[in-house]
C-alpha cells in the first residue's frame, strides 16, 4: 500500500529514470535501436523494475502520465545523441494500454517529436497483443494516426498474447519483437525452434520485420541468423544501460 502512495509522488520528485537495450543487425552487430525501460529509483527500496511498479501503476491510472514522460524524455535523448553527432538510431518506446487508447496520444507523440527535432521514422511505439486486444474496435484509427506520423509501431512479446492476427495486417505495424520465451530453448528446443522458424516466415510474408528478444548465447544468435531473422536483443549483445554507456558503443573507437 505505501508503495501505492509512493507512486503517486515519483513523478514530480523526479524518481523515474530511463536505461536503453540496444537492438542489432545479427549480421554486422550494428546497433539499429535502443529500446527505452522505466526503473524507478526508489528513497528507501533502492531501485525498481518494471514488473515492480507497472502493474500498479496501470491500476491506479498512473500509467498513462509514466508513459508520456517516458516518451518525452526518450525523444530528448535522442536529441542529445543526435546533437553528439553520434549514428543515427531509432528509440523504441513502450505503451500500455490505457496510454495509447486515449485520443490525445497522437497529439503527445507529435508534440514530443516536433519538440525534439525528430521525423517520426526515427520513434517505434511497442505495444503487446493484449493492448491491442483492449483497444477493439479503435484499433484502425488509433494506429492509423500513429502511421500518419511517419511513427512505426512494434508488436511486443509477439505469440505470448491472445489476440487475433488480424492487426498484423494494419500498415502501422512494422515490426514484430518474437517473444524470449521462445528463443529461450534454441536450439535445442524443436517446439520453439518451430514456432520461431513459422514466426519469422510470418513476418517475411507479411513485411513485417522481425526482431528476437532475449538472445543469450552465441548458439541463439546463429540458429537465429540462419533463420533469416535480421535483428536481435538480449543480454547477448548488451544489457539495458544508461545513456552514457550507449554513448560509449556508438562512438566509433579510435
Ligand atoms: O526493464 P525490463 O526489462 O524489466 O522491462 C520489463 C517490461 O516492462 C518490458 O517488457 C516492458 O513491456 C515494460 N516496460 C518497460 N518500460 C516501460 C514503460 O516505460 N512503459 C510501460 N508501459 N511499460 C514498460
Ligand atoms: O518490452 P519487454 O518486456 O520485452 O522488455 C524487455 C525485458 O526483457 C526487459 O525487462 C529486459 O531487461 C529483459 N531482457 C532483455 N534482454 C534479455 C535477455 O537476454 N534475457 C532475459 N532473460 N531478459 C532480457
Ligand atoms: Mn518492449
Ligand atoms: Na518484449
Amino acid at each position: 500500500l505505501s508503495l501505492a502512495v509512493d507512486l503517486r509522488q515519483a513523478l514530480a520528485r523526479k524518481e523515474f529514470r530511463l536505461v536503453f537495450q540496444p537492438n542489432v543487425e545479427l549480421r554486422t552487430g550494428r546497433i539499429m535501436a535502443v529500446e527505452a525501460l522505466v526503473r524507478w529509483q526508489h528513497p528507501e527500496r533502492g531501485m525498481l523494475y518494471p514488473d515492480d511498479f507497472i502493474p500498479m501503476a496501470e491500476n491506479l491510472g498512473l500509467i498513462r502520465e509514466i508513459d508520456e514522460w517516458v516518451l518525452g524524455e526518450a525523444c530528448a535523448q535522442l536529441r542529445r545523441w543526435d546533437a553528439l553527432r553520434l549514428p543515427s538510431l531509432r528509440m523504441a518506446v513502450n505503451v500500455s494500454a490505457s496510454t495509447i487508447g486515449r485520443r490525445a496520444f497522437v497529439d503527445r507523440l507529435a508534440e514530443a517529436l516536433e519538440a525534439n527535432g525528430l521525423s517520426g521514422e526515427r520513434l517505434l511505439i511497442e505495444i503487446t497483443e493484449s493492448a491491442i486486444l483492449r483497444l477493439g474496435e479503435q484499433t484502425e484509427r488509433t494506429m492509423q494516426a500513429i502511421h500518419g506520423l511517419g511513427v512505426g509501431v512494434a508488436i511486443d512479446d509477439f505469440g505470448t498474447g491472445y489476440s487475433s492476427l488480424a492487426y498484423l495486417k494494419l500498415s502501422a505495424i512494422a515490426f514484430l519483437k518474437i517473444d524470449r520465451s521462445f528463443i529461450a530453448g534454441l536450439p535445442g528446443d524443436a517446439n520453439n525452434a518451430a514456432i520461431t522458424q513459422a514466426m519469422l516466415a510470418m513476418a517475411r510474408s507479411l513485411g513485417l520485420r522481425p526482431i528476437a528478444e532475449g538472445i543469450e548465447t552465441q548458439e541463439q544468435h546463429d540458429f537465429l541468423l540462419r533463420a533469416g531473422c535480421s535483428e536481435g536483443q538480449g543480454y547477448f549483445y548488451a544489457r539495458p544501460q544508461p545513456a552514457q554507456d550507449i554513448e560509449g558503443m556508438l562512438r566509433p573507437s579510435l
